[in-house]
C-alpha cells in the first residue's frame, strides 16, 4: 500500500484559478501521478482552467463544462467521461456558491430563493453527481468523492449563513452516500478546510481578521494552504485511506478543537 494514484483517473471540478484550493488539490494528485480531467461551470473559466492544465506535464486534456444546476449537463459530461476514459478513481467536488447579499448580516435575512440556490449547487450537487456515476457505472473499480466543506457548517460563524447551513447538508449527505455507496467499494469523505484566500472569499472585507486569528488562535499557528489540503486529498483518494469513508477530515491547522 502507498499513496501512489499512478494510473489511477480523478475528476477535478471547480477550478477557478491558480489560487483554488480545487488547484491545490489537482497539483497535489499529479504529483502522485494521477490523471486529471477537469470541469468549469461557468464559460468564463473555461479558458483560465485550460491554461492552468497546460502546465501540468502530463495529458489532463479532457476539460469539460459541467454546471452543477442541470440535470443535463451532468449527465452529458459524465457520459463524455465515461466515453473518453471509461473508468474513473475519484472526483473532487469543489464547487460552491451563494449570493453574495446573503453572506454578511443576519442569516435571518435568508430569502428561499437564496437558501434554495445555495444548497443546490453547494449540497445537492454532490449526491446528483454520485447519481450519475453510480448509474453510469464510472467507477467500476471501485473509487472515491471528496468534498469541500467549512468549520461554519458546524458552528455559527459570522457572515458565513446561508452557506453554512448548505455545508451542514452537504456533510450530511456525504454520510448519507458513503452509506449507500460503500458496497460498491466507493468511499465519500469531505475534507473541512480552513480560511483560504480564493475567488470564493474574494470581497470578504474582514477577510485578513479571520485569517489573522487562525495565525494566533489555531494549533499549528499558521494558516491553511491549498497544498495541505491537496495532500489530505492524494491521502484520502489513496489505498492508504481505504477505511475511511464518510468522514470529514479538518485540514484547518487545528483550529476547529479551539473553543
Ligand atoms: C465565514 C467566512 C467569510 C465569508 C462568507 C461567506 C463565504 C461564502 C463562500 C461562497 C462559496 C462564496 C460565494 O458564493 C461568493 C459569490 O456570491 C460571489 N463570487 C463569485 O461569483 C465568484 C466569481 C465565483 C468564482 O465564486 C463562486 N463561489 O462561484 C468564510 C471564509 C472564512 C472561508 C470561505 C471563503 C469558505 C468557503 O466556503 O469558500
Amino acid at each position: 500500500m502507498n499513496f501512489s494514484l499512478q494510473g489511477k483517473t480523478y475528476v477535478v471540478m471547480g477550478v477557478a484559478n491558480k489560487r483554488s484550493i480545487a488547484w491545490g488539490i489537482a497539483r497535489s494528485l499529479h504529483a502522485a501521478g494521477a490523471r486529471l480531467i477537469f470541469t468549469y461551470g461557468r464559460e468564463r473559466t473555461e479558458k483560465s482552467v485550460k491554461q492552468l492544465a497546460e502546465t501540468l506535464e502530463t495529458d489532463n486534456s479532457i476539460i469539460l463544462q459541467c454546471d452543477v444546476t442541470s440535470d443535463e449537463q451532468i449527465h452529458t459530461c459524465f457520459s463524455k467521461i465515461k466515453e473518453e476514459v471509461g473508468t474513473i478513481h475519484g472526483i473532487a467536488h469543489c464547487v460552491a456558491f451563494a449570493n453574495k447579499e446573503e453572506l454578511s448580516g443576519e442569516y435571518l435575512n435568508v430569502t428561499r430563493e437564496g437558501f434554495l440556490l445555495a444548497q443546490n449547487i453547494s449540497a445537492y450537487s454532490l449526491s446528483a453527481i454520485a447519481k450519475e456515476v453510480k448509474n453510469l457505472e464510472l467507477m467500476a473499480e471501485g473509487g472515491s468523492f471528496i468534498t469541500l466543506s467549512y468549520l461554519g457548517g458546524e458552528r455559527v460563524m459570522t457572515n458565513y449563513n446561508v452557506m453554512g447551513v448548505a455545508k451542514a447538508s452537504l456533510e450530511a449527505s456525504v454520510k448519507y452516500l458513503a452509506s449507500n455507496l460503500g458496497k460498491y467499494g466507493i468511499r465519500v469523505n469531505s475534507i473541512s478546510a480552513g480560511p483560504i484566500r480564493t475567488l470564493s472569499a474574494k470581497g470578504v472585507s474582514d477577510f485578513n481578521t479571520i485569517l489573522k486569528e487562525v495565525e494566533e488562535k489555531s494549533p499549528l499557528r499558521r494558516c491553511t494552504t491549498p497544498e495541505e489540503v491537496g495532500d489530505t486529498a492524494v491521502f484520502l483518494f489513496s489505498d492508504m485511506a481505504r477505511g475511511i469513508t464518510g468522514e470529514n477530515i479538518h485540514v484547518d491547522s487545528g483550529y476547529h478543537v479551539i473553543g
